[in-house]
């Protein structure tokens, strides 16, 4: 059975589950409204956006990168109080690292399962590096390409890969509702057995003194960051990991954004 907490949980206690079972899914996450405006908003982005170039993108799969340079439907998403709360505690100064659209297409096959903060290299163990959450926009089911996932992969000893017999679980789960899920969490896109596509988004966080997957500064415009949130504008990358990563010309990056305006 797949651990599920309410919205209402405390940051704490979430952070906790995630600790020890390496995933938990938070329902209560997003309105109705919200789910709505993201659906219609991201199908606008999908009409222009191009299929996967090899396997691991899913040649029948959809990614919006860049995704806060394209539409503002995430913006409260990406800093929901519980979501900070649990970042908090679990990796401390965080920022976002892939924020993606990712509109798995009919007849996809599943995704190779894998671990985010793989790309990372850093010898095994290490504290959590990465922390991510699916966001589903439409009903996730197991026919459709729900996210899969080994609850319990991220203690496994360094270099266990996933076998024939681990306990693969699905993510059913309807809009509204987030998968946190740690980095070291073998996980992947499931198949999509069924002829209609399954939309969901990523909101991928990691250690503020990382270099993030995708380089916000460059993606998102300054014209554009420069409206957004304080806090939206520090997870994009206007921050510094204490005392001082990520300076530009001695002083916060914030500046850049007051200097220019
Ligand atoms: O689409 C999904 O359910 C998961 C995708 C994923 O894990 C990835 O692309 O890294």
């Amino acid at each position: 059975m797949m651990a599920t907490m309410p919205v209402t949980s405390a940051g704490q206690d979430v952070a906790g589950r995630l600790l020890s079972d390496g995933y938990v899914v938070v329902t209560g996450m997003m309105t109705p409204d919200g789910v709505r405006d993201a659906q219609a908003d991201l199908g606008r982005l999908l009409d222009v956006t191009r299929t996967g170039r090899n396997s691991f993108e899913g040649f029948a799969t959809q990614r919006i990168y860049a995704l806060f340079a394209k539409t503002r439907v995430f913006d409260a998403a990406a800093t929901h109080p519980l979501l900070l709360g649990v970042l908090d505690q679990v990796l401390g100064h965080y920022q976002l690292s892939a924020p993606v659209g990712i509109c798995i297409g009919a007849d996809e096959k599943a995704q190779v399962l894998h671990r985010d903060d793989a790309i990372y290299p850093v010898p095994e163990p290490h504290p959590p590096l990465v922390v991510n959450t699916m966001w589903p926009l439409d009903e996730f089911t197991a026919q459709n390409g729900a996210t899969r996932f080994i609850p319990g992969s991220h203690r496994w000893e360094p270099g266990r890969r996933p076998g024939p017999g681990d306990p693969v679980e699905t993510a059913v789960m309807s809009p509204g509702s987030a998968l946190f899920y740690l980095g070291s969490l073998w996980h992947g896109g499931g198949a999509n057995h069924t002829s209609r596509p399954r939309l969901g988004v990523i909101l991928e966080y990691a250690a503020g003194w990382l270099r993030p997957q995708e380089n916000h500064c460059l993606a998102v415009p300054r014209d554009v960051v420069r409206d957004l949130p304080e806090r939206l504008q520090e997870l994009l990358g206007y921050n510094i990991y204490p005392p001082f990563v990520g300076y530009v010309d001695g002083s916060h990056p914030r500046r850049v954004l007051s200097a220019d305006s």
